[in-house]
């Protein structure tokens, strides 16, 4: 019976792809070695904690021996307080090095400032579209084409309320502002179809807001492009 009310979890569980733990961009590579990172951090303190407890659960439970043993009064414990105030300041410090770092040179921002050769594609949002503007004009509603292994800078921009561009297994979410270009860098897509979505509750038809992105070789990629 029990196992049977576990079913409908392991079903829904089935039904979750978390593609952001399966990067197919440099991007999305660096973003998932920070959630495997802080992951890892925090287990070896989860570790520690339980290792401690059930030590101390042991060695202090109360026995027939111990029936009358009163603990000594103590007043604080320089040691053990000095460590439990570095140890976790250090723990934040080795967590936030890497987390800087990459969360900077990542986030998008106001203008392109990469003079690198790259792919530019604009994106605008709208309620309940999504279109991909390329260099030579060439548009398309809700299919985002790319070339595989180049940068890609997208100049994103809303016609209507805030959205939010996602294509989990490229990059994280950027938020989609009417009256305000911001722009994202996706580096070194691989090929593969993947599934692109609005992540910002944007109306009634929010859900309907998704669309395919499409990573090919750059041939490919110019035969989209000349084709009208
Ligand atoms: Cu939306």
């Amino acid at each position: 019976m029990k196992r049977l009310l576990l079913l409908p979890i392991f079903l829904l569980l089935a039904g979750c792809n978390i593609t952001t733990l399966n990067p197919k961009s440099d991007t999305a590579s660096e973003q998932s070695f920070l959630i495997w990172f802080s992951f890892g951090l925090m287990m070896i303190v989860v570790v520690v904690v339980f290792v401690l407890f059930i030590r101390f659960f042991m060695k202090y439970r109360y026995t027939e021996a111990k029936k009358d043993f009163l603990p000594q009064d103590v007043h604080g414990n320089l040691k053990l307080e000095i460590t439990w105030t570095v140890l976790p300041i250090l723990l934040l410090i080795i967590l936030a090095v890497p987390t800087i770092a990459i969360t900077y040179d990542q986030s998008p921002g106001p203008k392109s400032s990469e003079q690198q050769e790259h792919i530019d594609v604009y994106v605008t949002a709208q309620q309940y579209l999504w279109t991909f503007k390329h260099e030579n004009g060439k548009e398309d509603r809700n299919k985002l084409v790319l070339p595989a292994g180049k940068p890609v800078v997208f100049h994103l921009k809303s016609k209507d309320v805030i959205h939010s561009f996602w294509v989990p297994a490229l990059g994280g979410k950027v938020d989609v502002l009417p009256g305000k270009e911001l722009t994202y860098q996706i580096n070194n897509p691989q090929k593969g179809s993947y599934e692109g979505k609005c992540a910002e509750y944007c109306g009634i038809g929010h859900g309907d807001m998704r669309f395919d992105a499409e990573v090919v070789a750059m041939d490919v990629y110019q035969q989209y492009l000349a084709r009208e």
